[in-house]
């Protein structure tokens, strides 16, 4: 079994129900399982920062599907919730990013893991290391760390797969 770290983030509409339900189909396909499921954040936006704030959230998966069968399923899911992509880093009603799959190194023009920019965003390592708080990275073996947090805001505290769903 193969195990993944993957970040979700929402920032239209109601947000919460496109994190609950983006976990709900992760969970609902046959060859994944949710493992851990972090607190939801309330997080400012980055990148593109004229757009609403985010919910953002980390879970963990154990797969048997490859790192490109899950990025495949996680397309299919943010399709499934109405996501259409038009500004680069901008609104979107569900955005499932794979930041680790097991230890591998992945640069193909389609997947590039760890994810290039995992590393310098506090909405995606305040609840990964909530769930994983010894994690390096894959390549370099450096813990990550959090080096400012101004803008993620605890918004709802983990309680649970099986509650959350
Ligand atoms: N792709 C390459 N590697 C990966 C990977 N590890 N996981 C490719 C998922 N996809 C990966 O992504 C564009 C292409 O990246 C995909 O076709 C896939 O082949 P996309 O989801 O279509 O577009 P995007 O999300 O706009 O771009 P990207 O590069 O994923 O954006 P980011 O860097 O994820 O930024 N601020 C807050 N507070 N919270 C957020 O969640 N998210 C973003 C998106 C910006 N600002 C944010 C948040
Ligand atoms: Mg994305």
């Amino acid at each position: 079994m193969n195990i993944a770290y993957i970040s979700i983030g929402s920032n239209i509409g109601d947000r919460l129900h496109h994190l609950v339900e983006a976990v709900r189909a992760l969970q609902s396909h046959e060859r994944i399982e949710v493992t851990k499921l972090s607190s939801i954040y309330e997080t400012a936006p980055v990148g593109y920062t004229d757009q609403a704030d985010f919910l953002n959230l980390v879970v963990c998966v154990a797969t048997s599907l490859d790192p490109y069968e899950l990025l495949a399923a996680c397309q299919e899911i943010e399709i499934g919730l109405g996501r259409i992509r038009d500004i680069r880093w901008g609104p979107r009603t569900a955005d499932l990013d794979i930041l680790l799959y097991n230890n591998d190194n992945i640069e193909a023009e389609k997947l590039i893991v760890p994810h290039p920019r995992m590393g310098e965003r506090a909405f995606v390592l305040v609840p990964l290391l909530e769930i994983a708080p010894a994690i390096r990275h894959p390549v370099t073996g450096v813990p990550f760390n959090v080096a400012d947090d101004d803008g993620v805001i605890l918004w709802k505290k983990a309680d649970g797969v099986g509650r959350l769903l």
